[in-house]
């Protein structure tokens, strides 16, 4: 495949196989029209860009039916109740106080979580998934249901601050992104995104952050190169725990040497981030994690349900053979999932409502980046959990 920034030939280093749409729980008269994609994942040698080699129309995933809503997470609504606070403190006051209205745009809004911390202020929130957006919009945000890079802006200001949270990885036109960020973020203005860090999906073999809704995985260093191509550069990061670790960077206009490039020298990720062909091992790791998790299940006496019903189930089901036979049913909060079917091997998901008076013993946790809220929810029980990555927890 082709490089979706640079062109380069990519180098293929991990085959997951055939795996469905990952949020499309299905009901059982749309079990025959599944679609199914190849689940390789390549990087650029030359931009050094982490991504896959195929994936379904965007259509097909973010559309009225779209599954996965922010505000199913307490610890995530806390996190974004944090992030606006900051960029009210840092960003917003200043900007006030010298009699300016500031103005913010969100990219992939979803319901609204972030962003109805701006319903006073000026905003506007990118969501193509209508049945989402429809929330968002009962919290007072103002919804643009175009695709953000597809957007023309007209008559509208320089946004101070764009924000894309778990996003900008998911939208195969990356270039489109760019150059739409360039044009609508303000010559001082700060785009703050924050997305899962291949870091960490590498040091907790947490393949299951291999799923085709997420088109690329974020390295400092590819964020570097990227950025550069477009006349920006990252201000400063931080890394962050949501989602099992995750990196969340401070882009700005123009070419500064913020001594970005100087940390990925000292930082223990530095193998990977500047030399990806350490990856072709890695792809082995998985298989062999793969063997291993499917060795844990089997070996396990009596029935198995599963704890949430995230995307990321969908990768570790389909890779692992592991249907209704191997895990009875699936527990989850969000009413668009319950009653349905998981992606491709059909796991039944049922409402929590029940988990506590079914009270399983055996317990396959899919929200592992979840783990802190979850156990929080159910401490005081006795479980057997099986969790499928090597290291959990706020590990920064
Ligand atoms: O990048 C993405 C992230 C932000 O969210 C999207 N591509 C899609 C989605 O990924 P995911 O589905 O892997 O996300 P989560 O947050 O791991 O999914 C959590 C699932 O678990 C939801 O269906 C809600 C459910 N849940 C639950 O049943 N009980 C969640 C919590 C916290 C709970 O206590
Ligand atoms: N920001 C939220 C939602 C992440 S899920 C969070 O971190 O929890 C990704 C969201 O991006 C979905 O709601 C999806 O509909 C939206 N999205 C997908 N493609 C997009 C695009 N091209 N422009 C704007 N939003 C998009």
């Amino acid at each position: 495949m082709i490089c979706r920034i640079c062109e380069t030939k990519c180098i293929q280093f991990l085959d997951l196989g055939k795996q469905p749409i990952a949020n499309n729980f299905v009901s059982k008269d749309q079990f025959k029209d599944e679609q199914f994609y190849r689940l390789t994942v390549h990087y650029c040698p030359e931009c050094l860009t982490i991504q896959l080699g195929e994936h379904p129309s965007m259509k097909s995933v973010f559309n009225e039916h779209y599954s996965f809503f922010t505000g199913t997470s307490d610890y995530m609504s806390e996190h974004f109740k944090n992030l606006a606070g900051t960029i009210n403190v840092e960003y917003f006051n200043p900007l006030k106080a010298n009699g300016k209205r500031p103005v913010i745009i969100e990219i992939g809004t979803n319901d609204g979580t972030f962003l109805t911390h701006f319903a006073e202020e000026l905003h506007l929130g990118f969501e193509p998934s209508g049945n989402v957006a429809d929330v968002a919009k009962t919290k007072g945000v103002k919804i643009c249901s175009n695709p953000f890079e597809t957007h023309e802006f007209v008559n509208w200001p320089e946004a101070d601050v764009i924000v894309s949270a778990n996003t900008f990885a998911h939208i195969p036109d990356r270039v489109g992104v760019l150059k739409n960020i360039k044009k609508i973020l303000s010559p001082n203005g700060t785009w703050i995104n924050e997305e899962p860090y291949f870091g960490h999906t590498v040091s907790n073999l947490a393949f299951d952050q291999f799923y085709n809704e997420h088109v690329f995985y974020t390295s400092i260093s590819s964020m570097m190169r990227t950025l550069s191509m477009f006349d920006l550069h990252i201000d400063s990061f931080e890394y962050i725990w949501t989602h099992g670790g995750s990196i969340r960077y401070f882009i700005k206009h123009g070419s500064e040497d913020t001594g970005v490039g100087a940390h990925l020298v000292r930082s223990h990720y530095n193998t990977f981030e500047t030399n990806p062909s350490m990856l072709m091992g890695f792809g082995d790791n998985v298989m062999e994690r793969v063997k291993a998790i499917k060795n844990e299940v089997s070996s396990i006496k009596g029935s198995i349900v599963g704890y949430g019903a995230p995307a990321k189930m969908s990768t570790i089901t389909n890779a692992c053979g592991f249907g209704p036979d191997i895990i009875k049913k699936v527990y989850d909060v969000t009413p668009e999932k319950i009653g349905k079917f998981s992606p491709g091997m059909h796991i039944p998901v049922v409402s929590y409502d029940s988990f506590k008076n079914d009270n399983p013993k055996n317990v396959f946790l899919f929200i592992w980046n979840h783990i802190d809220e979850v156990m929080k929810k159910e401490s005081g029980s006795k479980r057997n959990w099986i969790v499928p990555v090597i290291n959990v927890g706020r590990a920064l």
